[in-house]
């Protein structure tokens, strides 16, 4: 391992003028901040937004500013290790809490960014993905894949909010981050895929070469049946904790190009430390009660929270009542560049 490296302040202030009229910087003086030893050092620190906190600002929200002027009315939830105003919760991560009111509507828009939502509160509300009507019941995960058209809509008579997880700090990034806007999408008249093409795991519609699969067959994966299977999971787990990743009902892939979702069941009095993954992490509390302990500091987490967790974070879950939790991660970026890794503890 090399020893100390060499600072700016050693160099002769001629040559550092000299070299920053030639627009060039020594690499050595910022080797250790681009590359660390052994793991990342992470911008991203946990955070938690207790659903009680943000709630009535997001209603506020409704009151202030009509959706018109919104385009989407989204409270955006900023990283600790950001700070006030950062777009994301963790390096790929952007978490936003979306408020649409009885009779509202939210314009047509596409963009490079995939989306997805977990309902938190509400009924009526729906989203129109590429023709398709997807209702949005509490704890759905309801998909908007990047470069599909989308607009929410409201059926309901009370509030509904949802949070939306987008790879938007990626696009960013990367300069590739734009929407076009477009007139609201006529629906087809017929229940979503999860009630159609999909509606039993494990069984799809037969194959043949003229199969026309869409690249998102599944874009609503309805919670009551994700509940339903963690409990027959956690029925014969032996005591490990019941997870459940989403797949695209397809491939058996994610059904995100960047985000993966799973889905969590803690009995009561149940504790879980997964091993340390270089996935960042937000989990959403769909019901329960419970702690996370994250690098040391505890979060203790109600019904509709959502908490944050950086890269390689040690964590401990502990329910303190049977609880459900949705895993927002980055594993299948990290995957596709090929360096996502689990560490024992
Ligand atoms: O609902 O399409 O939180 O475009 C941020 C950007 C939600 C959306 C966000 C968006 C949307």
């Amino acid at each position: 391992m090399s020893e100390q490296l060499g600072t700016l302040e050693e160099l002769p202030q001629a040559y550092r003028d000299d070299m920053t009229r030639a627009g060039v910087a020594p690499l050595w003086p910022m080797m250790r901040n681009v590359l660390p030893h052994g793991a990342p050092n992470p911008i991203t620190r946990p955070g938690h937004w207790r659903f009680d906190a943000v709630r009535p600002l997001l209603l506020r929200a409704g009151e202030l500013t009509p959706v018109e002027k919104a385009e989407r009315r989204v409270l955006v939830l900023s990283d600790p290790g950001r700070g006030t105003g950062a777009m994301q919760a963790t390096a790929s991560i952007y978490l936003g809490l979306q408020l649409l009111l009885p009779g509202e509507s939210a314009p047509a828009h596409k963009h490079t960014p995939s989306a997805a939502r977990i309902v938190v509160e509400g009924s009526g509300g729906y989203t129109v993905v590429d023709g398709e009507k997807l209702p949005m019941q509490d704890g759905d995960l309801v998909l908007t894949p990047g470069g599909d058209w989308h607009d929410h809509g409201h059926d309901g008579d009370e509030p509904v909010i949802w949070l939306d997880a987008l790879d938007l700090p990626l696009f960013v990034y990367l300069e590739g981050s734009y929407a076009i806007e477009g007139p609201l999408q006529t629906r087809r008249n017929r229940p979503d895929a999860a009630h159609v093409e999909y509606a039993a795991a494990g069984l799809v519609p037969s194959r043949g070469p003229a199969a026309a699969t869409r690249r998102y067959p599944m874009m609503r994966f309805p919670w009551a049946r994700t509940e339903a299977a963690l409990r027959e999971m956690a029925r014969f787990a032996d005591g490990s904790v019941a997870e459940l990743d989403f797949i695209n009902p397809e491939t058996g892939t994610d059904v995100l190009p960047t985000m993966g979702f799973t889905a969590m069941m803690l009995a009561e009095g149940q504790s879980d430390r997964p091993p340390l993954r270089s996935s960042s992490a937000a989990f959403h509390v769909v019901r329960g009660r419970g702690t996370t302990v994250i690098n040391g500091e505890t979060v203790a987490w109600g019904p509709k929270d959502t908490f944050t967790a950086p890269v390689f974070a040690d964590l401990t879950h502990t329910a303190t009542e049977e609880s459900f939790l949705v895993r927002i991660h980055d594993r299948p970026l990290q995957d596709k560049l090929g360096y996502y890794e689990e560490r024992s503890r």
